[in-house]
């Protein structure tokens, strides 16, 4: 088949939803896409390395809180769906996107060895006709640097007889408006040939695509979006701090600011900035650029700013016992929420760690409830969710709110004479 007949008849195995889509990484990004491409008529075969998320899959199980699994079985039972651990499979797959995580190393550095696994896994399979598309969030450069050359080393050539697109995950999670299917998809790729390809064959997956005009631009769109976050929660978390110097009501602050109709996006203070792509995201765009000597002060700065929230609210938690003549070591505290946002179950990055952890090292003694986490390791010891009542309340010197879930019931605290660190303005809300 010559090369514009491979072109061809993926963009007709794309309308005839013949096409067989491959989805590498079945987590909370992987999974919800696998879903929207099954729905939309498409057989997927999801890759992922851990063989119980595999097996939960094929069992017709969700792992993942954002995906039903009645949703998720329907399709596994139709045949739409199946998980393997088996990457020697990929020939099977026309379309492949690469969904896995793209971490910090410990000296802050990106770690993309996912992405090059991934990528290896794939350029091992790789035949002519397959359609390539990365999705994890990456610093510019990616996909051109580190998936082309893996793909043409078999003498494959990108936009001929293979494609290679970037295209952005823009998962929120909890978030019940903006989903997989309804948000639009930014897509870059390396030729004309591959944008043809790549937008024929998610067009029935997404209600709207957005075409760039490479992967490059791609990959900051991302970086922007979460960099625009990081910045702009930064400066929110400073404008707690200034109000707090000069005893002004932050929340009221910005409640006000945000009447202002135009020009004005509302952000607000909280504990730091947790969640696997905030804190992490515009770091590989500061490397990048470290690369290439230039320093994004911006990123650093909204970095230095966001991670010393967490101090920020421990000395405030001292204050609030110090009005009570007491002191934060052998003080009872109880935190309220540890999840890095409201209404998930996910720690990662949480802030409300770093204030466990910055008062027990003063010697207090923690306890926590969180209705999305039952137990979780803190230096090496499981603590476990503890009942939100009276007793609890009658236990504790000093109760910090860290993440602002929808279905705590605090009502129970109307009438506490416990001193309150609210880090989310949840009872200024109420
Ligand atoms: N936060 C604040 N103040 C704010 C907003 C957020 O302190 O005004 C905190 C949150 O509590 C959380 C962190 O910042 O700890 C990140 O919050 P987030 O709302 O950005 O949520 P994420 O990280 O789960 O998901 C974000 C997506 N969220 C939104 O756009 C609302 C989106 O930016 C990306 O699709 C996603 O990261 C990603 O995967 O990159």
């Amino acid at each position: 088949m010559s090369n514009t007949e491979l072109a061809d008849s993926l963009v007709e195995k794309a309308r005839d939803r013949s096409a067989v889509f491959g989805v590498i990484g079945l987590g909370y990004v992987g999974l919800p896409l696998a879903v929207e491409i099954a729905e939309a008529g498409f057989r997927v075969v999801g890759f992922d390395l851990n063989q119980a998320v595999v097996d939960t899959i094929n069992g017709g199980k969700s792992h993942i809180q954002d995906v039903d699994s009645e949703t998720l079985k329907g399709l596994v039972e139709k045949g739409l769906i199946e998980a393997t651990t088996d990457n020697g499979r990929m020939p099977e797959v026309d379309l492949v996107s690469i969904c896995v995580p793209t971490p910090l190393s410990k000296t802050k550095d990106p770690d993309v060895s996912y992405v090059v696994a991934a990528a290896d896994a794939v350029a091992k399979n790789l035949r002519p006709g397959q359609v390539i598309v990365l999705e994890s969030t990456t610093y510019p450069g990616t996909t051109r640097d580190l998936l082309l050359p893996r793909m043409e080393d078999k003498g494959l050539v990108v936009g001929e007889s293979v494609f290679l697109a970037f295209s952005p995950e823009r998962v929120d999670p909890g978030n019940e408006t903006w989903q997989t299917r309804n948000t639009p998809k930014v897509v870059g790729t390396v030729t004309p040939e591959c944008a043809r390809v790549v937008l024929e064959l998610y067009g029935p997956v997404f209600e709207t695509l957005v075409p760039v005009s490479s992967p490059e631009a791609a990959e900051l769109v991302k970086l922007l979006e979460n960099t625009f976050r990081s910045v702009n929660i930064g400066l929110a978390n400073e404008m707690a701090i200034v109000c707090d110097k000069l005893g002004v009501d932050v929340w009221e602050v910005i409640d006000a600011a945000a009447t202002k109709p135009f020009g004005f996006m509302k952000f607000t203070p909280g504990p730091g900035l947790g969640g696997h792509c905030i804190p992490i995201d515009p770091h590989y765009l500061a490397w990048k650029m470290r690369g290439l000597n230039y320093k994004t002060r911006f990123v650093d700065l909204a970095g230095e700013v966001n991670s010393e929230m967490p101090l920020f609210w421990s000395r405030k938690v001292g204050d609030a016992l110090n009005e009570k003549a007491k002191s934060v070591r052998g003080a009872n505290i109880l935190v309220l929420g540890v999840a890095y946002k409201k209404n998930i179950d996910d720690m990662r990055e949480s802030p409300a760690i770093d204030i466990v952890s910055l008062l027990s090292n003063q010697g207090a003694e923690i306890k926590y409830h969180d209705p999305y986490v039952p137990s979780f390791m803190h230096e090496g010891i499981e603590l476990q969710s503890v009942e939100f009542n009276t007793a609890v309340l009658n236990w504790a010197d000093c109760i910090v709110i860290a993440t602002d879930h929808g279905s705590v019931d605090y009502s129970l605290l109307k009438n506490s004479e416990v001193p309150i660190v609210d880090t989310r303005n949840v009872l200024g809300n109420s």
